[in-house]
């Protein structure tokens, strides 16, 4: 057991949540493989964790099925003013917040122990790292934590006597009686949970929920709902963007930020093998990226994290060949299916379904079972240096700088294979207006379109109408030195559902346009939506595309897109009076080239 800490805020906000939550012991993590290893072991012994004999060092947990993915009901920006949240955000006032919560937590860790993590988001020593403290009563989220974030006695020594850190508070909500027997997952019902973020002051509290972005807060809570806030106060950005180095044959660097929604593929973006000739890629991170404007006028990049918490259903050789061998061993599998002989399995895997496994709620699955085996938000968890695309410089504490924005969205129709922005304003309209067709990453309707600004709506931290604001100023401030900003579609279906474009590796034929558009080596043209490629402005060597497929994945459908305009205007109506003056300009132009281009 440590004694007092140098840090007197930190002593005194772990006591008091010690007092309020009443845990039998308190634990404070060093971070070290030999804590995993314990805490795992014990897990193992509970029931909760299945060590996988197929995979060295590689468990598999099964969460309650009432808590499998991030609850956006139930999450919370907690400003003094509820205009402040703006209106994607669910609001409650902090007072009345606080009170709820703390009824909740008052006594809720009683027979579990609350363990007190120390957590760097961002390389130690790097003038962009945030240090957060998150106290949990999850084992599970410890693990978790130790993958995706840097912890421990390091991050202690960092943060010093005086240093600054943003508490997090976490609990399963489920407290046990003397002598009770605990559940393999414990959580609390869909009405008590709470995912509370108050951007204010920095600090996160969590209660419930023991799944992903609910409960490891590094993740969506600190690094982007909260730093997003953070991020607009002090003049960076924090962004749901995975960071991309693609390497020409003849070793020019480009650095791409890109955003998409949650399950449109970002993870296997991140990690793309390009098939172009003499191309290649290295991964810098797969989730979210934070930036600032450098010495140089420039905008750099870190990713925060030190680990991928990555959708296992879909992941194969073909999809994701890189993130296949990052999984290899040392990993944390979540609501995937166990093989007999002790694997993990998942839909669209890419090797045959096994004869029978026991599926994500530990029942007997067979080929042919109408539920499926793994649950469509199964998730890995794996530390980002196992990756074998990783890029040498991911870790850089000085980031490295962004040529590119991409914006991206899963839209079956009307949304061309890739546009080009005309300046930077009509780049944050493609942005502010992005918009995806729903699947099940998120709790909700499946297949659904919803306008998804810059991939944030579940992400931003305050008015999304200032976040505009907030990007259009950051574009005011870099001026000429501004990455170009694109935005992709690489989902375009035919009427009768087949995908008009590759995809995955492929995708490396539409990065390599936009690189060089970056350098000026290539033409487009001038279309009402943006800058296209013409057909033979695409490097198709060696991919079968048919012409008319590509025809159509570069077509600019007039009258889809004025059946867009209503939807915009809506979408946009909701911010009020605090949606930028040039957003609605940008409508106004794009009405005007509609008409125009007839
Ligand atoms: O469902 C969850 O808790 C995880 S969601 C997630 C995980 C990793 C990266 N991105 C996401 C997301 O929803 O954007
Ligand atoms: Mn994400």
């Amino acid at each position: 057991m440590r004694g007092p800490i140098a840090n007197q805020r930190l002593q005194q906000w772990v006591d008091e949540v010690v007092a309020l939550c009443q845990p039998d012991e308190v634990y404070w993590c060093d971070g070290t493989r030999a804590e995993y290893e314990r805490l795992m072991a014990q897990m193992v012994s509970s029931g909760a964790s299945i060590p996988l004999a197929k995979r060295p060092d590689s468990y598999l947990f099964r969460s309650d099925p009432s808590d499998v993915a991030r609850v956006e009901a139930r999450t919370y920006i907690s400003t003094p003013s509820q205009d402040d949240a703006g209106p994607t955000n669910n609001w409650i006032a902090p007072d009345e917040l606080k009170r709820t919560m703390t009824g909740l937590y008052d006594g809720c860790m009683r027979g579990r122990t609350a363990y007190v993590i120390p957590f760097s988001m961002g390389p130690l020593g790097s003038p962009m790292a945030k240090i957060g403290v998150e106290v949990t009563d999850s084992p599970y989220v410890v693990c978790n934590m130790h993958i995706m974030t840097r912890v421990g006695d390091r991050v202690l020594e960092a943060l010093g006597a005086d240093g600054d850190f943003m508490p997090c508070l976490h609990s399963v909500g489920a407290p046990l009686g003397p002598g009770e027997e605990d559940a393999l997952w414990p959580c609390a019902p869909m009405e008590d949970k709470y995912i509370s973020h108050f951007p204010d002051e920095n600090l996160i509290w969590s209660y419930g929920s023991g799944y992903g972005g609910n409960a490891l807060l590094g993740k969506k809570c600190l690094a982007l709902r909260v730093a997003s806030a953070r991020a607009h106060r002090e003049g960076w950005m924090a962004e749901h963007m995975l960071i991309l180095r693609l390497i020409s044959p003849e070793g020019r660097r480009y650095h791409i930020a890109a955003a998409f929604p949650s399950a449109c593929g970002k993870t296997n973006l991140a990690m793309i093998q390009p098939t172009i000739p003499g191309w290649r890629a290295e991964c810098l991170g797969d989730d979210i990226a934070w930036m600032w404007i450098g010495a140089d006028g420039r905008l750099w990049a870190i990713n925060p994290e030190a680990g991928f918490f990555g959708v296992a259903p879909g992941t194969s050789y073909q999809s994701n060949p890189v993130a296949m061998d990052t999984v290899r061993a040392n990993v944390i599998f979540t609501n995937c299916a166990l093989t007999d002989d002790g694997d993990v399995w998942w839909e669209g895997m890419g090797v045959p379904a096994p004869a029978h496994a026991v599926d994500w709620r530990g029942h007997d699955w067979t080929p042919g079972n109408a539920a499926p085996a793994a649950h469509p938000n199964a998730r890995f968890t794996v530390p980002a240096t196992q990756c074998p695309g990783i890029s040498p410089d991911w870790e850089n504490p000085e980031g490295v700088p962004i040529d590119v924005f991409v914006f991206g969205g899963r839209r079956a129709g009307v949304v061309p294979l890739v546009t080009e922005a005309f300046d930077w304003d009509h780049g944050v309209f493609l942005g502010a207006t992005a918009s995806s067709e729903t699947t099940a990453a998120n709790i909700g309707a499946v297949g659904a379109l919803r306008r998804d600004p810059f991939a944030m709506q579940p992400f931003c931290g305050y008015n999304m109408a200032d976040y505009f604001g907030h990007w259009l100023t950051m574009g005011d401030r870099l001026g000429d030195k501004a990455p170009r900003i694109f935005h992709v579609n690489w989902f375009r279906k035919l009427a009768n559902g087949e995908w008009l474009w590759p995809g995955y590796g492929e995708n490396s034929r539409v990065l390599k346009w936009i690189c060089d558009r970056v350098d000026g080596r290539v033409a487009a043209q001038e279309t009402a939506i943006g800058y296209l490629p013409r057909a033979e402005d695409l490097d198709l060597n060696g991919v079968a595309v048919p012409a008319e497929h590509l025809a159509e994945l570069l077509r600019v459908d007039i009258a889809a897109w004025r059946n867009e305009i209503p939807d915009i205007q809506r979408h946009f109506g909701q911010f009020g009076a605090r949606l930028p003056q040039r957003l609605h300009d940008q409508v106004r132009a794009l009405e005007e080239r509609l008409a125009n281009y007839e």
